[in-house]
């Protein structure tokens, strides 16, 4: 790295935890940085993370964003990315604080609970998910650090895939029991269904979407640990989540999830 791009990196995260800690969006860091590529970005989105760990949260997992093409359509992106979770992240209660965060807005997830390390390269479908312990339903409070939810992907990875927030059914279920590729999800607003995909929508199949970020990880000198929650991506378009409006996912076998906004 030279020492511009080092800045760069520097920078970047700085400006990123500052947006979040501040509860404010701004522009897209590339229009600041225009040395600020994929490579650059996924190195800003590993600090950015380290710094995280560093003041006391811990790693619990990972996520892919935009493996659907309904995000990707809504984001104008197309290509998918990896990120990271932490505990600070977790909703274990009914409801989020929106005074913690700035535009946050809800997608369904299928959520992967990792029964051993995987990384690629190589790693297919079949690899992925015998390497998956447990299968819950979820959902992905997504909360972009720039105005409007309006970036590259570059300025994305960065900013940690939009990470804000995530939480997971209590009931689990053996991946050899389901067919994930037709599992739907219907996504409601106060009770009234807004969107409704299954899981071909992640890549296809969300063993596909493991699979990816698997050799992704691996490619970046890492991997998925045994135990890891893995978000395989949001299924639909994200809804915005307002104060007092409840957010619910009902998955055809996976059971159900909700989130009030607080
Ligand atoms: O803000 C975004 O939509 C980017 C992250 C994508 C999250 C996802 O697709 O699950
Ligand atoms: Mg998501």
């Amino acid at each position: 790295m030279t020492s511009n791009s080092a800045e760069t990196l520097s920078r970047v995260v700085d400006e990123l935890l500052a947006r979040e800690g501040e509860r404010r969006d701004g522009g897209k860091l590339t229009d600041l940085h225009p040395d600020l590529d994929l490579a650059l970005a996924y190195r800003a989105q590993d600090e950015l993370v380290a710094r995280k760990l560093t003041a006391g949260e811990r790693l619990v997992g990972a996520k892919l964003g935009l493996t659907s093409e309904a995000k990707q359509r809504r984001m104008g992106i197309d290509a998918p990315l990896t990120a990271w979770l932490t505990d600070a992240m977790a909703v274990t209660g009914p409801s989020v604080r929106l005074d913690e965060l700035i535009h946050p807005r809800v997608e369904p997830e299928i959520v992967f609970i990792m029964g051993e390390d995987l990384a690629g390269p190589g790693v297919t479908p079949e690899r992925a998910l015998a390497a998956v312990e447990k299968v819950a339903a979820g959902y992905e409070v997504i909360d972009s650090r720039y105005t409007d939810f309006k970036f590259t992907l570059p300025d994305v990875v960065a900013d940690n895939a939009s990470s804000a927030r995530f939480g997971i059914s209590t009931s689990f279920f053996d991946p050899a029991d389901l067919d994930l590729i037709a599992e739907e999800a219907v996504l409601r607003v106060d009770g009234k269904e807004v969107d409704r995909a299954t899981g071909a929508a992640v890549q296809g199949n969300p063993a596909a979407a493991l699979a990816l970020a698997a050799n992704d990880l691996g490619r970046r000198g890492k991997k998925l640990e045994a135990g890891w929650i893995v978000l395989t991506g949001g299924m639909t378009d994200a809804v915005f989540l307002h104060p007092g409006q409840t957010v619910s996912v009902d998955f055809a076998t996976l059971g159900s999830v909700a989130v009030r906004g607080e």
